[in-house]
């Protein structure tokens, strides 16, 4: 079996401890970042997301299997890091107001910062106010909302009125993202950019503060 499929299965059984060192074991054997994180951590995660939806596993499951997601994470943060560049430019993220869901989130945050981007987390339940003040407080190039619920996602649309009340509208990207959310809805609230992963959603951010 290989290392990446041992992650992905210890991650399932929600043993932190053997992933982080499966995680460490991977990166010394040469395996990229990148793919310890696509083939070993979210690989597992998405089996354990499948398995959810069936009713195979429950929230206890999941919440195990999500906290050796994020400690696995947390090993490769620096390794990802260590391709980025100089701080390019000032974003700030959370999970929209109502939703606890926070590992896409992360991972988003991750991959900015692997990309040099300043990344100011504001966490989960994040309020539309809170985005905005943040924005204008911490003079944010971007806006980053997640949100992994449909009765959620609607507040992204808060965030997009908050800031055009605010004046702030022209100044400050909204990014948005999460497994509901598509194209079609970010056109539909007027958000900036819709991105359907981290990497791309990090690429975009990039390529935006770059452009700015
Ligand atoms: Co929840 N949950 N959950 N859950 N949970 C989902 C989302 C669900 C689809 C499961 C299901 O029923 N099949 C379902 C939502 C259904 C819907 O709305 N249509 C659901 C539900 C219903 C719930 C509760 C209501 C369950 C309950 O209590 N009855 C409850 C809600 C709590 C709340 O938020 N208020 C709940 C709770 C939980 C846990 C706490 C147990 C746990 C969260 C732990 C945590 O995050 N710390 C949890 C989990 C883990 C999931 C699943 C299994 C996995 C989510 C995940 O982390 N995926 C999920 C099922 C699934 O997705 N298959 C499910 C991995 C993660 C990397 O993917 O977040 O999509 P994701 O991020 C992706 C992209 O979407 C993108 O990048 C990432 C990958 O590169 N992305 C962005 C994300 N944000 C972005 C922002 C961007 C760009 C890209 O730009 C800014």
């Amino acid at each position: 079996m290989s290392i990446l499929t041992e992650i992905s299965e210890n991650l399932q059984k929600g043993k932190a401890k053997i992933v982080k060192e499966l995680v460490m074991q991977a990166v010394e054997q040469g395996y990229a970042p990148e793919e310890i994180l696509s083939k070993g951590l979210l690989d597992g995660m998405n089996i354990i997301g499948e398995k959810f939806k069936a009713n195979e596993v429950y929230v206890p499951e999941v919440l195990v299997a999500a906290r050796a997601m994020n400690v696995g994470s947390q090993v490769l943060k620096p390794y990802l890091e260590q391709a980025g560049v100089k701080a390019v430019g000032r974003v700030c993220i959370g999970t929209v107001q109502g939703d606890l869901h926070d590992i896409g989130k992360n991972l988003v945050k991750m991959m900015m910062e692997g990309k040099g981007l300043e990344v100011i987390d504001l966490g989960t339940d994040v309020a539309p106010e809170t985005f905005i003040q943040t924005a204008i407080e911490q003079n944010c190039q971007i806006i980053c909302c997640s949100a992994l619920l449909t009765t959620t996602m609607g507040v992204m649309g808060e965030v997009v009125k908050k800031a055009e009340e605010a004046g702030i509208r022209d100044k400050v990207k909204i990014m948005i993202g999460g497994a509901p959310v598509d194209e079609a809805f970010c056109r539909q609230i007027g958000a900036d950019c819709y991105t359907p992963d981290a990497a791309s959603a990090a690429d975009a951010a990039a390529a935006f503060c770059a452009a700015n």
